[in-house]
């Protein structure tokens, strides 16, 4: 489905990570992938998890670096000539700022998730425009806490709120060049960025009893609708959020 086409895979922090599951749902279908990695921690973690992909192009990207954002894309550049998806699956707020009232977030604590978890959508698009020539397809991951008030999910979902609207403006602007731009809301999964939200556990599990199909949503099945959302079998859709939550969105009482 995606063969002959190049795509950069933003958020691969371990195998856990939503976009290792994007990454494998992607590979299998025959795509071309880069990596990226924020800093020299996780550098051995991608190597590790892409040792069988040997076309693989492995970049460090730690966002709040525009140097390291422009070095990455001139890798894709160098390596492919070209770009056709990119997948955005990051998202930061200080650990201090998921627990207890939204009233009390600092400003960089709202500085730092706003820039991290939603501008650098914008700023990663801005820059893969040039290289996505004969169109292409941007897949971030938000989360409900966008639309409802979550406990504890604070700052992040008002930069997850962002994030939404930032896929609308941005499918707006690129549409002229059949650049589509959709989110993904996914229902909760045991990540490491998920640990950081306090009480995740407790959440998995009142979940897991409340959505229709009475389970959580698994990696792989958010894999599955970026595999969807990269390929043209989606030529139509652009400035969705598209929710991925065992229909968790759709319960009232
Ligand atoms: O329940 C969940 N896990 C959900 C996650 C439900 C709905 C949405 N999401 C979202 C997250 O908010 C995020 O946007 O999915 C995306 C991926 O999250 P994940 O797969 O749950 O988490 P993880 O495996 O930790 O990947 C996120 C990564 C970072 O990992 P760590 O844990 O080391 O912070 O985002 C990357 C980093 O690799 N990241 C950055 N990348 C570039 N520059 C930066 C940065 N400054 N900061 C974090």
């Amino acid at each position: 489905m995606l063969e002959n086409k190049v795509g950069m895979i933003f958020g691969v922090a371990n195998q856990r990570s939503i976009a290792w599951a994007c990454a494998q749902a992607c590979g299998q279908q025959g795509a071309k992938l880069a990596f990226t990695y924020q800093g020299e921690r996780l550098k051995e973690n991608v190597e590790k998890l892409t040792k069988d992909m040997p076309e693989a192009v492995i970049v460090p990207c730690d966002v709040t670096n525009q140097a390291e954002v422009d070095a990455a894309f001139e890798s894709v550049d160098k390596q492919f000539g070209r770009l056709d998806f990119l997948i955005h699956s990051i998202a930061f707020a200080p650990k201090e700022a998921l627990e207890g009232e939204f009233l009390t977030t600092t400003r960089d604590a709202f500085l730092t998730a706003l820039e991290i978890s939603a501008f650098s959508l914008t700023q990663l698009s801005l820059a893969a425009v040039p290289l996505m020539k004969d169109g292409g397809s941007i897949v971030t991951m938000s989360y409900y806490g966008a639309e409802k008030v979550v406990q504890n999910y604070n700052v992040m979902g008002v930069a997850k709120a962002a994030l939404e609207a930032s896929t609308r403006y941005l499918a707006e602007d690129l549409g002229k060049q059949n650049i589509r731009v959709n989110a993904i809301s996914a229902g909760p999964i045991n990540t490491l960025s998920a640990r950081g939200v306090k009480n995740m556990g407790a959440m998995l599990k009142h979940i897991a009893e409340k959505t229709p199909l009475r389970r959580n949503v698994e990696a792989r099945e958010v894999g599955n609708t970026a595999l969807f959302l990269v390929s043209d079998l989606s030529s139509a859709i652009t400035g969705e959020t598209i929710h991925v939550d065992c229909g968790f969105n759709i319960i009232g009482i």
